[in-house]
């Protein structure tokens, strides 16, 4: 066990077919089918590539494979149902039964719908469940749930993300959400929290966040998600998402050190590297 993860962090995530182990990290490779988004390796309209990629991220040790099919970046356009719909289907026929755990990565409620009636096993939503319709099909389904916090909407989230406290205004929210879906039905054992890295927030914002993880994680199992993104750029000084590898794979590192269970990240090779060195090293003796 890593020296700060609580006692209480339950030791198992239910997530459709999948009853996946926590006692470990867990790696969630990001498969973006996506024109736009802001990583550089979103493979739009071209499924041989997104099932090579996702090929290539288990192979890497993946545990969970992330398909998105509408950016949500800073500023990105909404994709209509159809059109997301028909990047996702295509690859998520293919790679559901595979022996990893399949999530989507989607905000609307018809997509996860259409998602779990084609065998996905985790709904990711970076509106942690906040329509009622998302939370009926999150009642229906036996799938994981990534309940995430977002200030805002993605086309302008980050042009004046304002809080009083940070870390209590997300925390407030993820326990709201986490009720509501209790309440409607839905086992506690299928539910993660995402603190929601960039997603209405400064920088200041996100450090504040990331040194609170150990308190989220006393809560519910965290999964969290920096790769590439602005933070590691703001930090490093790299400008160019692909650049910022290094800097992500040593937030993930500082992340499951701080209790984090699962890691969504788009250089899976780099970060499974990086986790079993980490984990061979050990905990120091106390
Ligand atoms: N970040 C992004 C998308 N989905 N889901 C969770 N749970 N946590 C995250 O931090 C998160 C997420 C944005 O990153 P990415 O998918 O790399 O980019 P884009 O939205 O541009 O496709």
């Amino acid at each position: 066990m890593a020296p700060n993860r609580q006692p209480t962090t339950p030791r198992f995530w239910k997530a459709g077919r999948f009853s996946l182990s926590l006692a470990q990290p867990l790696v969630m490779a990001i498969v973006n089918l996506t024109p736009d988004s802001f990583s550089g390796d979103g493979v739009a309209g071209d499924p041989v590539a997104a099932v090579a990629r996702a090929e290539a991220a288990v192979t890497a040790g993946a545990a969970i494979l992330d398909l998105g099919a509408e950016s949500t970046r800073p500023g990105a356009q909404p994709v209509p149902v159809e059109e997301e719909w028909a990047r996702l289907q295509p690859v998520l026929r293919i790679v559901r039964n595979w022996p990893v755990a399949i999530s989507v990565d989607s905000r609307k409620p018809e997509v996860m719908a259409r998602a779990v009636a084609e065998g996905a096993d985790i709904l990711n939503d970076v509106t942690g469940f906040r329509d009622d319709q998302a939370v009926a099909v999150a009642v229906r389904c036996g799938c994981g749930l990534c309940v995430m916090h977002m200030q805002g909407e993605p086309q302008t989230m980050q042009l004046a993300p304002h809080y009083d406290d940070v870390v209590a205004e997300v925390r407030a929210f993820l326990t709201e959400r986490t009720q509501a879906l209790i309440s409607a039905g839905v086992a506690a054992e299928r539910i993660v929290w995402d603190p929601g890295f960039g997603f209405g927030k400064t920088l200041a914002h996100n450090l504040a966040l990331f040194q609170a993880l150990h308190l989220f994680a006393r809560e519910f199992p965290l999964l969290i998600g920096v790769s590439r993104k602005r933070m590691i750029g703001e930090i490093t000084g790299q400008t160019q998402p692909a650049d910022r590898v290094i800097g992500s794979v040593a937030a993930a590192l500082k992340a499951v050190t701080l209790g984090a269970s699962i890691v969504r990240v788009h250089d899976v090779a780099a970060t499974v590297e990086a986790l079993k060195v980490w984990q061979a090293l050990g905990d120091p003796l106390i």
